[in-house]
């Protein structure tokens, strides 16, 4: 009896974490901007509607760019692909 509860006891946090683990792994900032916190596309964003300038910007030809970043600049705020973002405006 004392095992069946120990066992169903672990299953239930098992499943709490499971449930947890979506939200924990969901970024609120997209990797693809390095100084500053923008969130990802979609909706798409433009240099109008967000209040930094002059931010770096990943390039694919960035040796410290992350590892996982496959979408870069998804927003277009680096129009002239020279890595830094929203020079203007
Ligand atoms: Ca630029």
């Amino acid at each position: 009896m004392e095992l069946v509860l120990a066992s169903l006891t672990a299953s239930m946090q098992l499943s709490i974490v499971a449930i947890a683990q979506p939200n924990a792994t969901e970024p609120d900032c997209d990797p693809a901007y390095a100084e500053v916190c923008i969130p990802p596309a979609p909706p798409d964003l433009d240099c109008g509607d967000i209040a930094d300038r002059r931010f770096r910007v990943y390039l694919p030809t960035d040796a410290d760019k992350p590892e996982e970043l496959t979408d870069f600049d998804p927003h277009g705020f680096d129009g002239d692909d020279d890595g830094i973002g929203c020079e203007r405006g």
